[in-house]
């Protein structure tokens, strides 16, 4: 059967499900992230989102932000979702929702997606989310990459040279623009930081520039690293009105030959449940 597929998206700031058949959504629901439930609420949410959609779909795929490996789910950065270790959430599933489930990271998803229906072309790519966290995923030789233990395309748990302060999501997600917004005494989210921005506040103008430009000095590396034809930006923030020409921007001094080619993820929001539906029937 090649019907629709229930697909899920479980990030750290919102849950997303859809039917999707062909790369196509035929229906979408989202709820915040109830970021404190655990794994059993965040599967009855979901579950509540498909019910009306009972027997439309024969196999589920699931995208969740951590590490996945052998249908087993654990946190890497509990600040972005605190998963338990080894959470059997494949099983839990597929028990919850009585069809087979396809389990994998929310952004090798998106790459996936993005690959076979969005601004990846059918070529090799690096996906990279800019969202609660900093995701990413890489399509090599037309295969996605999962790495020996569901590791592969985490840019956002690399350290650089300095390890000591920690990944480098802390230092350029939405979570950390939140950050850095309270620490210069205003109280938002990175959606308000933006709007702030916009609006022309010094403060504001700051913390964008500066997620920019650590964004644009990791796309830099991850070009040094596999050299691919473009990196898809998704997210939140990474899709947020303005902010891929700044990271550009902040590239342009680079010689041509080694300046990622960006694109905006043609899925948008939708590159992780598209992406896990291909997964599913693959
Ligand atoms: P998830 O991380 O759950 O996959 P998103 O990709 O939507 O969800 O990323 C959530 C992050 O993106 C949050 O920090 C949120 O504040 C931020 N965000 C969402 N929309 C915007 C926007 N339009 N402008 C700026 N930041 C945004
Ligand atoms: C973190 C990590 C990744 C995830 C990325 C984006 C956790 C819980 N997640 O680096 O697996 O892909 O965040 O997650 O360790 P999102 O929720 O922002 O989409």
């Amino acid at each position: 059967m090649n019907g629709p597929v229930l697909a899920i998206d479980q990030g750290g700031t919102k849950l997303l499900c859809a039917l999707v058949e062909e790369g196509h959504v035929l229906e979408q629901a989202a709820v915040p992230t109830d970021r404190d439930a655990g794994p059993e609420a965040w599967l009855d949410a979901a579950a509540g989102l498909a019910a009306p959609w009972q027997g439309r779909y024969d196999r589920v795929g699931i995208a969740v932000t951590g590490r996945v490996s052998d249908g087993l789910w654990s946190a890497l950065n509990p600040g972005t979702l605190a998963i338990p270790a080894e959470t059997p959430y494949a099983a839990m599933a597929e028990a919850r929702l009585r069809r087979p489930v396809t389990l994998a990271n929310d952004a090798q998803a998106a790459a996936w997606g993005e690959h076979l229906h969005g601004a990846g072309a059918g070529q090799d790519m690096i996906y990279l989310t800019i969202s609660t966290g900093i995701g990413g995923g890489i399509v090599t030789g037309g295969r996605l990459l999962s790495g020996r233990g569901g590791l592969a395309g985490h840019a956002g748990q690399m350290r650089g040279l300095t390890p000591e302060k920690g990944p480098l999501e802390d230092r350029m997600s939405g979570r950390w623009i939140a950050r850095a917004a309270r620490e210069a005494g205003h109280d938002t989210d990175a959606r308000g930081v933006f709007s702030a921005a916009r609006a022309g506040e010094g403060w504001a103008k700051e913390i964008v520039s500066t997620a920019a430009a650590r964004a644009a000095a990791l796309c830099a590396d991850l070009q040094m690293l596999i050299d691919p034809p473009r990196i898809v930006i998704g997210g939140g923030v990474g899709l947020a009105p303005g902010f891929l020409d700044r990271i550009r921007a902040a590239l342009g001094s680079l010689p041509a030959a080694l300046r990622p080619e960006l694109r905006a993820a043609k899925l948008g929001g939708g590159a992780g449940i598209i992406g896990i539906a291909g997964l599913a029937r693959a």
